[in-house]
């Protein structure tokens, strides 16, 4: 398995790292330290030299009641990262947008994969898709980001997440996306209790066996406070890079993490394991 997009191949044989990279005033781990060019171009930097295959740039907030954003807000906290990094930097770029004008651009200015926390479900959004012929990760969230984490429910959250992925994949290549193009994300976080995202990461095998390459983000999130009791997003590492580790070992290809660093560490160890087989 591979992602593909403008001249760049990303190999899923072995599993990759995704870094954040935010750019908004209001990140929600990073303390908003990283608004400026300079900054959010040597962040990327550094998460490329830490082991990132790929920095997921994100103009929007979508964490559980974040305000949205105007599309001219957004295209110009994105785009100049785009420019930055895909001048400066030997790494893949997704793009934390439902916005087809915003992909476009981001596209225009070097992006490799739309990184859509809506499935692409805003209007013209999966036929952008299709016209750009993008690699696409589609997650799932029940309800919108303002109202989600008031009473999420489900009767069986893991065949209704199951359900919504694979319906939207149906819809994406329907449009014509390509199957090859799909990256599938359970959405931790987005309209689920503690107890439904520890059910997804304990189901993420049965998500990988869709055939599809799998994308875990849970990093910092508060299912690991949950879990934890720390209730600093900033000290949750070490319990984002269990939660990390026990994707992968569940057959996720991709990881979406604040801390490069130290997951590429686990990751390291668990290759070595798998080396080790003979
Ligand atoms: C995600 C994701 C994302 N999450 C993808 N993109 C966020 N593909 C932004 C909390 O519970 O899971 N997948 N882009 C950030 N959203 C959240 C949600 C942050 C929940 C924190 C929480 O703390």
């Amino acid at each position: 398995m591979h992602i593909s997009f403008n001249g760049r191949t990303l190999s899923l044989d072995t599993p990759k790292i995704m870094g954040i990279l935010n750019v908004t005033p209001d990140s929600f781990s990073d303390g908003g330290n990283f608004n400026k060019l300079d900054n959010a171009l040597a962040h990327a930097r550094e998460m490329v030299e830490d082991g990132a295959s790929i920095i997921d740039i994100g103009g929007e907030s979508t964490r559980p009641g974040a305000a949205p954003v105007s599309l001219d807000e957004e295209l110009s906290r994105v785009i100049p990262a785009v420019e930055a990094i895909s001048k400066n930097l030997d790494v893949m770029i997704s793009i934390d947008t439902s916005q087809p004008q915003v992909m476009k651009e981001a596209v225009a200015a070097g992006a490799h994969i739309w990184n859509d926390i809506r499935a692409l479900r805003l209007d013209g959004a999966i036929q952008m898709a299709a016209n750009l012929q993008v690699p696409v990760i589609l997650m799932h969230m029940q309800g919108d980001p303002v109202t989600m984490q008031v009473n999420p429910h489900y009767d069986d959250v893991v065949s209704e997440v199951y359900n919504f992925l694979i319906a939207r994949c149906d819809d994406a290549i329907d449009a014509g996306i390509k199957k090859e193009n799909i990256i599938l994300d359970l959405g931790f976080g987005f309209g689920k209790s503690v107890k439904h995202n520890f059910q997804l990461l304990d189901s993420m095998d049965h998500f990988v066996r869709a055939g599809y390459p799998v994308l875990s983000a849970l990093s910092r999130k508060s299912m690991i406070g949950a879990a934890t009791g720390i209730e600093n997003p900033k000290d949750r590492t070490t319990g984002s890079v269990a939660g990390a580790l026990l994707s992968i070992e569940k057959g996720a290809q991709l990881v979406r993490v604040h801390d490069v660093k130290e997951t590429k560490q686990a990751f390291d160890v668990y290759q070595a394991m798998l080396n080790s087989r003979t």
